[in-house]
């Protein structure tokens, strides 16, 4: 299969991977959709920095031109995060952003695949898409679930957010086989807050234990991603009766407005940061780089676990 029309590496990743140096995945959603600009590019260069820091190289992915980008430079970055018109891409829509040269930022879903391809094993994002609220109607589940079933890439998040149905997101993960990890909790975070009413199946105390789960999981052939649950720091955590209240309010609203499909997630985000005065966003850009942190130490063991070939 030639993918060179497709898939573009930026230098520093390149270099990465000639060098097996361990590297980080971001997704681009995020910038283009989840966060207002200039916060959204300011964070996405605050993220790479901090996993270099740690000793890993960041691929930022998205789609420009109708080409696959692993690893943005920064005018690249800094055009996403202004630009309008680019379409948020999951897997369906891939094909077509290619196909018609034009741009693309990567959900959670699509960025798992590209980083597949690129053979990247860890991504670092904020949170997952999940089954939405009511969607025994409306059958809104994202197809980041569909894609943590079988596309094998490691997604360090801070959990899942409770504009989704966080129960029906865990059932969904459990029948595709997904491992839902709670780094440091037995409690699943929800995003803003560090805990819900729901428990992880495990947790895990390290980056090297996680990395050794990875190992065990695709050694044995069992294709798919495992979640790894990060809760946001305890200074930058957001009420959690108040966030409720809020939340069902931004559902009212996008309810009332008749917003649907892949406009859901983005219109709620939106919503709540209007009604948190915007402390949604600072939690949000704190839980990222936390994850970042987290994200990068685990590629790291995991590279070190493979480089050195034990178990
Ligand atoms: N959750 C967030 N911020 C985000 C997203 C989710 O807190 O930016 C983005 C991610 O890119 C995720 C996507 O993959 O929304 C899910 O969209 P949907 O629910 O339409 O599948
Ligand atoms: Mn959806």
């Amino acid at each position: 299969m030639n993918l060179e029309a497709y898939v573009e590496y930026s230098e520093e990743v390149k270099e990465a991977k000639k060098k097996g140096f361990p590297i980080v995945a971001l997704e681009s959603t995020i910038i283009s959709h989840g966060m207002p600009y200039p916060q959204n590019v300011r964070t996405a260069r605050e993220v790479e920095d901090i996993i270099r820091s740690r000793g890993a190289v960041p691929a930022t992915i998205a789609i420009l031109n109708g080409k696959i980008k692993i690893g943005l430079s920064p005018e690249e970055l800094e055009y996403l995060g202004q630009a309008s018109g680019v379409i948020k891409a999951s897997r369906r829509d891939i094909p077509y952003i290619l196909a018609s040269k034009k741009d693309g930022a990567t959900t959670v879903a699509a960025t798992m695949i590209c980083a597949e391809i690129a053979g990247i094993a860890l991504f670092v994002t904020g949170g997952i898409g999940g089954v939405h609220r009511n969607a025994e109607v409306t059958m809104d589940i994202s197809a980041d679930l569909e894609e943590l079933s079988g596309t094998s890439v490691a997604v360090v998040c801070a959990g899942a957010k409770s504009i989704l149905d966080i129960g029906l997101t865990m059932e969904y993960l459990e029948t595709k086989g997904v491992p839902v990890i709670g780094y440091g909790t037995d409690s699943l975070p929800a995003f803003y807050t560090r805990t819900s009413p729901y428990s992880v199946n495990y947790k895990v105390e390290s980056a090297k234990e996680i990395a050794s789960i990875l190992k065990a999981k695709w050694a044995l052939g069992l294709k798919g991603g495992v979640v790894i649950a990060n809760p946001i720091p305890e200074e930058d955590a957001l009420d959690e009766s108040e966030m409720a209240s809020i939340i069902e309010q931004a559902l009212k609203e996008a309810d009332k407005q008749g917003i649907k499909g892949k406009e859901a997630t983005p219109f709620l985000l939106g919503k709540v940061k209007e009604l948190t005065d915007g402390k949604s966003l600072t939690a949000n850009i704190a839980l990222v780089k936390h994850n970042a942190h987290v994200g990068a130490d685990i590629a790291v063991r995991y590279s070190e676990m493979n480089s050195v070939g034990t178990f």
